[in-house]
């Protein structure tokens, strides 16, 4: 019995893996993305949603729900906005913002974090953190050097128009494990709050 038990703990974290954006609140599912990905991807990322992208792509491909077009794994692993609406950042340019991983597995590889532009999942502005080598190294969380999992990042300015209203941009951390062959990716469904010279007069109203 205590053998048994000991196998199954010492085997989950291969099972569960890897990493996902805990400090702001990231993408979640719900209902919209079980229409758009199909329930075995939810059910997928429902029992362990630190999943990376390529195991994801192989449970869609005998989903015969899974909806290409409205599922995109590589943006956000499918999660979608309207799940997510109530949890929405608001950011001015130059606020910093504190991010926290949840590390659950290392491997080794590279990383970044973006804003991206959902409608067509590109990239806006400069890498807010780049990593280009030697990104989460090492067997447990504690290996993996703290700036790595916990850090922060700064809101750049030129986003006012572009990301104006929630739902058109993520805020993404993206992680690739280069040996392991494994994607990672988390989101923070966030706006830019309008400021300009009418600020003051928002305030008093
Ligand atoms: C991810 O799953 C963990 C439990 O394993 C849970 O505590 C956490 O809230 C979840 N996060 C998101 C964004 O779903
Ligand atoms: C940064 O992340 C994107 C995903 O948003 C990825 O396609 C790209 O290869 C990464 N670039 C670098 C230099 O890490
Ligand atoms: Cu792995």
């Amino acid at each position: 019995m205590f053998a048994t038990l000991a196998t199954v703990f010492l085997f989950a974290p291969a099972v569960l893996s890897h990493g996902i954006i805990t400090v702001p609140p990231s993408r979640a599912i719900g209902p919209a993305i079980t229409t758009a990905c199909g329930q075995a991807i939810t059910s997928a990322i429902k029992s362990d949603n630190t999943s990376y992208v390529e195991q994801l792509t192989k449970i869609a491909s005998s989903d015969n729900k899974f909806d290409r077009a409205a599922c995109n794994l590589y943006l956000c692993k499918g999660l979608q906005f309207s799940d997510n609406s109530a949890n929405v950042q608001t950011w001015k340019a130059g606020d910093v913002v504190p991010v926290k991983i949840w590390l659950r597995i290392p491997h080794e590889g590279i990383a970044n974090v973006s804003i991206v532009s959902t409608k067509q999942n590109k990239l806006v502005g400069d890498f807010l953190k780049i990593w280009t080598k030697a990104y989460a190294p090492g067997k447990s969380e504690q290996d993996v050097p703290l700036e790595q999992r916990d850090f922060s990042v700064t809101v750049p300015s030129g986003l006012e128009t572009t990301c104006a209203n929630a739902g058109d941009c993520v805020l993404q951390w993206w992680w690739l494990g280069t040996a392991a062959k494994q994607t990672y990716e988390s989101c923070v469904d966030f706006k830019i709050a309008a400021s300009g010279p009418y600020r003051g007069l928002e305030f008093n109203a």
